[in-house]
C-alpha cells in the first residue's frame, strides 16, 4: 500500500498569482459561470473558490472543441496561457487563453435561478433561502459569508493576541443559562435537558482555569415569534475575562476587538467590502450612556413614550442609534446599567444602586448586537440572588462550583455574529446574513 505523507500539491493557480505567471501556461479549476459566444471566439467565465476569471476560447489556440455539452455550472479544469493587457485606466488585466478544457462533471439539471449576474435580481428572500446551496454561488451572496468569516476571524485573532484561550462548551445542557421561556427542551433518554441558550455557565467556569476565554459557536433560542432580527439558532461570539477592575474592562476589550475586525475587513476582505458596498465603520472611541439617561433622551429629545421602562423596544434602539450618530458621529453606543429585574441571575448589581446592574448592551446603527457585564463572583451573593429571583441554587450545583471554590472578579459578553453582519451590510433581515437560517417556519435547507 502507498504511504501518504501530507504533500499538498497546489496545481491550480489563483487569479491573484496570474501576474507571476504572465505568458505561462497554467491551470485553474472551477465552475463555468457564463459562456458568451462571439463570432469566431467565446468568453468562458470560470468561477473559482474566490473570484471569476475571464477565459478566452478560440479554436486556433485550443485542443478543446467548444460544443453545446459545455454548459453553465459544469465543473471544469481549464488549461491556458496567462495573457496580460491594460484596461481603460491603464491597470494590468489578466485573462486566460484557453488551450484545453477537461470537463469533470456536468449538472443534471439547469439551475432554478440565474446566479451568474453580479447579484441575484429580484428574487424573493424566501426563494433565495430555499435555494441556499446554489443561491450562495452568486458572487455577491458568497461575499456576504466570506466577509462574515472575516468578522469571526478578527474576533478570534484579536482575543488570541490578548491572552484568551478558545473553549468548546457543550450545547446539550442541564439548565438554561439566560432564563426566560425561549429555551428548547430536548428529550435526552429519560432526562429533561436543554439546548444551550449561550455558553454563559461554562465560560464563567473556565475563567477559573484559563482566566481569559472565548468561544464562537451556535446557540439556540426558542423564539416563538417571526421577526427580522431573531433566529432560533445563531452564532454567538463570546468572551469572558477574569481579574477585571470593572465592567469598563469588558467594554474596552470589545472596542479593541471591533477596531481590529473593521481593520481586517478593510485590508484582507477589501474585495468583498467592494462587492457588497459594505459601509465599514470608523471606530476611535464609543460613547457610553446609562440606561436611565438613554430613556430620558428617548422621551425628551425624541418625544417618544416607551411602553417598558425596564428595556428598550426596537424603535427606541433605532432612536439611540440616531442619537449616537448625531451627537458623537459614532455608529456604536454602549448603554450601561440596565435594570436588575431584566438581567439574568449571574449579573452583578451596582453596589451604588442595586436596582441597576454593572452590565451593558452595545448598539450598532440602532440594533443591539451585544450584551455583557460583570458577574457575581461571591458564592453567597450568587446563591442569594438566585433565591431572590426564584431560581433554585441546587439546579446549578456545577455552575456554582466556580463561586464555591474561588472566583476572581470577572465579566464578559456575547455578540450576535449574524446581527453584526446584518447591520454592517445594511440588511433589513438577519436571515440575509445567515447561511442556513433556522426560524419558526424554517428548518431547511
Ligand atoms: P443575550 O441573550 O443578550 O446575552 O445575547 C447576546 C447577543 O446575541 C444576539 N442574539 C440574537 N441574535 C439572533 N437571534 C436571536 N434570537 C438572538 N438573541 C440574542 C444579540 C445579543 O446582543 N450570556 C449573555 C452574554 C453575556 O453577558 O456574556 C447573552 O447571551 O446580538
Amino acid at each position: 500500500m502507498d504511504k501518504i505523507n501530507g504533500t499538498i500539491i497546489n496545481e491550480n493557480v489563483a487569479f491573484a498569482d496570474f501576474k507571476n505567471h504572465d505568458g505561462e501556461v497554467v491551470s485553474i479549476a472551477g465552475y463555468v459561470h457564463r459562456i458568451r459566444e462571439m463570432t469566431g471566439f467565446a468568453f468562458i467565465i470560470i468561477r473559482t473558490a474566490k473570484e471569476t476569471i475571464q477565459c478566452v476560447y478560440a479554436p486556433e489556440f485550443s485542443d478543446y472543441r467548444l460544443d453545446e455539452k459545455l454548459c453553465e455550472e459544469a465543473c471544469v479544469k481549464v488549461y491556458g496561457k496567462v495573457v496580460s493587457s491594460k484596461d481603460a485606466k491603464g491597470n494590468d488585466r489578466y485573462e486566460l487563453q484557453i488551450h484545453d478544457i477537461k470537463i469533470l462533471s456536468l449538472p443534471a439539471e439547469q439551475l432554478p435561478i440565474v446566479i451568474n449576474k453580479k447579484q441575484l435580481d429580484n428574487i424573493q428572500l424566501n426563494t433565495v433561502l430555499d435555494l441556499r446551496p446554489v443561491s450562495m454561488r452568486n458572487p455577491k451572496e458568497r461575499a456576504i459569508f466570506k466577509l462574515q468569516e472575516g468578522i469571526a476571524r478578527g474576533f478570534r485573532e484579536f482575543l488570541m493576541k490578548n491572552g484568551f484561550t478558545e473553549i468548546r462548551s457543550p450545547k446539550i445542557n442541564y439548565a438554561g443559562a439566560e432564563g426566560g421561556t425561549n429555551v428548547f427542551k430536548l428529550d435526552y433518554f429519560d432526562k429533561q435537558v436543554y439546548l444551550a441558550q449561550s455558553p454563559q455557565l461554562y465560560k464563567q467556569a473556565l475563567v477559573g482555569v484559563f482566566q481569559r476565554v472565548f468561544e464562537i459557536a451556535p446557540v439556540f433560542r426558542a423564539e416563538h415569534h417571526d421577526t427580522s432580527r431573531h433566529l432560533n439558532e445563531y452564532t454567538s461570539m463570546d468572551f469572558e475575562m477574569g481579574f477585571i477592575n470593572g465592567f469598563e474592562d469588558i467594554m474596552n476589550m470589545e472596542t479593541g476587538a471591533l477596531k481590529y475586525i473593521m481593520n481586517l475587513l478593510k485590508t484582507e476582505y477589501a474585495e468583498e467590502v467592494e462587492i457588497l458596498h459594505a459601509d465599514i465603520p470608523e471606530i476611535t472611541e464609543i460613547p457610553a450612556i446609562k440606561f436611565m439617561d438613554a430613556k430620558k433622551i428617548i422621551m425628551e429629545k425624541f418625544k417618544y413614550t416607551p411602553s417598558d421602562m425596564k428595556d428598550f423596544d426596537p424603535h427606541e434602539e433605532e432612536l439611540l442609534g440616531k442619537y449616537a450618530k448625531k451627537e458623537f458621529n459614532s455608529d456604536f453606543i454602549f448603554i450601561t446599567h440596565y435594570p436588575s429585574k431584566k438581567r439574568p441571575f449571574y449579573t452583578m448589581d451596582d453596589p451604588a444602586d442595586p436596582e441597576y446592574t454593572l452590565s451593558f448592551d452595545l448598539l450598532f446603527r440602532g440594533l443591539e448586537i451585544t450584551s455583557g457585564g460583570q458577574r457575581i463572583h461571591d458564592y453567597h451573593a450568587q446563591v442569594e440572588k438566585m433565591k431572590k429571583l426564584g431560581t433554585n441554587p441546587e439546579d446549578f450545583e456545577t455552575y456554582l462550583m466556580l463561586h464555591k471554590y474561588g472566583a476572581p472578579p470577572h465579566g464578559g459578553l456575547g455578540i450576535g455574529l449574524e446581527r453584526l453582519t446584518m447591520h454592517l451590510l445594511g440588511f433589513k433581515n438577519v436571515r440575509e446574513a445567515t447561511m442556513f437560517p433556522r426560524d419558526i417556519n424554517r428548518v431547511t435547507p
